[in-house]
């Protein structure tokens, strides 16, 4: 029973077992099997002990020792309240839904003059649409000149000198791309603005906000007094206690930070909870004792030895990061569980592949390399995909065989091709952005070698004289059972993936002929995404897929809208009558 379940919770990237199966030039191995017992038997403790430990920074962000305001009870007055809302004096900044206590809580931010301010907040608890009470803090008799003295360049400056970074950019740019193809954390996104500083001595001073941040080591946080250029206040927005930052080298020579954590006088490819809001562990599957494996360590966290635990470490986070900014996405969950993934994994017979392992289990695997020499973890779209298999566990749950199935994949393969797209350029090579799937995980770089084509699906096969499907009428009618590929999810999948290809960037399909108005695939992006974990359910097919994301696309830009349009051509295109 349990074994059965273990079974279908594995996914794998590409095809388990569709015999002398290949892509391009390059053989897929057949028979990737999840049989085997270690994969099920083998715990991993973390090897990090006190994983939990007080946050010593937490405080510093609390408005402790600031005037205490005496304004909550007035604004606790319904009629008061909502003059300030009219005013624009208190804005909704978001509800928390609490069904459980039939209750919703609204938190305001406070403004004066339309400018923010600092620290001030004030909810309102509301149960079943009543009022129950008002907390928070809030200031009142605020009188101060919003006309600042320096202007908002200057005081950048001059904060960027206090911290000792000069050529610090701002929280709302990224950092060196050349250097490291790594963005600002979204949390750190933060434009400059003025804002109200309630002062320690009861007084009000107009100041602006800065934040600082090259993307991973620090990030810094400044309230500068507009008129006189002084650092009022600061703080680090990372929780640095025993957060370090390391350099490493992925498999294609490109230098990453990461975030890890020194203990027992070494590194750990390991961020608990310090440089994002969630515990992201590395395994290595190579320090396997025969009943547990280890977080990946390394003496001085210059992560040299080994690309692929740098990849699969450093591109866990940007795949964290796209959906975070993306969809305001908290992790595989939606609620910051712990992203594990362990990298050189075998059972003994596996190689050349990466998986998703559900059902409680929650992590992922990038396989060793075998004789094909695929570094799964080397490929961004690739750990995306796995990733994007959780998020799918967590949403929608397509069931993973079948027409369900083939939508599991396509949404994998659709949102590792968003995530390329976000973090790489567009264009040739390794670590650019494309419209292939796993193009990272082989040796040498070459247009030929891929695992699907989103752009072109028929452009390549699965097996001799099969290509893969690109419209309903070249739908592969496989049995349910292991060696068809669960009926043959990673071979129809692509259908769907093509129709999310064409909706963005615009396109003729091969079989219908055609044509789709490409709507970006930002907007695309959203069409997708929001069928996938707002509509659909775990027995969804191509069908019901269809109509979600028409609902979706109907959602967000309405009836008579060019991408509803262009939505519905795009199903039209891969073969449905939309009437
Ligand atoms: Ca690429
Ligand atoms: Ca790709
Ligand atoms: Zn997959």
């Amino acid at each position: 029973m349990k074994k059965l379940g273990w079974l279908i919770l594995a996914i794998f990237l590409v095809l388990s077992s569709l015999q002398s199966a290949y892509v391009g030039k390059v053989y897929i191995r057949s028979n990737q099997s999840v049989h085997s017992s270690r994969v099920l038997t083998a715990r991993q403790p973390y090897s990090i002990q006190q994983r939990i430990r007080v946050a010593e920074t937490k405080s510093k962000s609390r408005l402790s020792g600031l005037k205490q305001s005496a304004a909550i009870s007035s604004v606790s007055s319904p009629l008061y309240f909502s003059r300030e809302v009219l005013r624009g004096n208190l804005r909704l900044k978001r509800t928390e839904n609490e069904p459980a206590a039939q209750m919703a809580h609204r938190r305001y931010l406070q403004y004066y003059k339309g400018l923010e301010v600092y620290g001030a907040q004030v909810i309102q608890h509301v149960r079943s649409g009543k009022l129950i009470s008002t907390t928070g803090e809030y200031y009142d008799g605020i009188n101060v000149d919003i006309i600042p003295f320096i202007d908002v360049i200057t005081a950048t400056q001059l904060y960027r000198i206090h911290i000792g970074k000069p050529d610090s950019p701002t929280g709302n740019q990224g950092p060196d791309l050349t250097l490291i193809p790594q963005r600002a954390p979204a949390q750190a996104a933060v434009t400059p603005s003025l804002i109200i500083y309630p002062s320690t001595d009861g007084d009000y001073r107009l100041a602006y906000r800065i934040t600082l941040t090259d993307g991973l080591s620090y990030c810094m946080t400044g309230i500068v007094d507009a008129r006189t250029g002084e650092v009022i206040r600061e703080y680090s927005n990372i929780n640095t206690q025993d957060l370090t930052i390391g350099i490493g080298v992925g498999v294609h020579g490109q230098q990453f930070k990461l975030p890890t954590t020194f203990e027992d006088n070494s590194y750990w490819l390991a961020d608990l909870t310090k440089a994002r809001p969630y515990n992201q562990l590395t395994f290595d599957f190579r320090t396997f004792d025969g009943s547990s494996w280890y977080v990946a360590n390394d003496a001085d966290n210059n992560w040299l030895a080994d690309g692929s635990l740098v990849n699969a470490h450093a591109y866990m986070g940007l795949v964290y990061d796209y959906y975070f900014s993306v969809f305001g996405r908290h992790g595989i969950n939606d609620a910051n569980m712990d992203t594990i993934s362990t990298v050189h994994f075998t059972d003994g017979s596996t190689y050349d592949n990466a998986s998703w392992l559900g059902g409680g289990i929650n992590q992922m695997r990038f396989l060793e390399p075998g004789p094909l020499n695929w570094q799964a973890a080397a490929a961004l779209d690739v750990i995306a995909h796995e990733y994007s298999h959780g998020v799918t566990e967590f949403t929608s749950g397509l069931i993973y065989s079948l027409e369900s199935g083939a939508l599991n994949e396509s949404f994998s393969d659709i949102m590792g091709t968003a995530v390329e797209h976000y973090w790489q350029d567009p264009g040739q090579g390794f670590d650019k952005s494309d419209w292939v799937m796993g193009e990272d995980i082989f040796p040498t770089f070459n247009t030929n070698y891929y695992l699907r084509n989103l752009a072109d699906p028929n452009a390549s096969t699965f097996a001799p004289g099969a290509p893969y499907p690109c419209h309903l009428s070249q739908f592969y009618v496989l049995p349910n059972t292991e060696e068809a590929d669960w009926g043959g999810v990673h071979e129809n999948c692509t259908i769907y993936a093509h129709a999310y290809y064409l909706l963005s960037e615009g396109g003729t399909n091969r079989i219908s002929g055609l044509s789709v108005s490409g709507i970006g695939m930002d907007k695309a992006t959203k069409v997708f995404y929001r069928a996938w974990t707002y509509y659909m359910v775990p027995s969804s097919d191509f069908l019901y897929a269809a109509n979600a994301l028409l609902q979706s696309a109907y959602d967000l830009y309405g009836g008579s809208s060019n991408e509803y349009g262009q939505a519905i051509r795009s199903m039209e295109a891969i073969g449905w009558i939309v009437n």
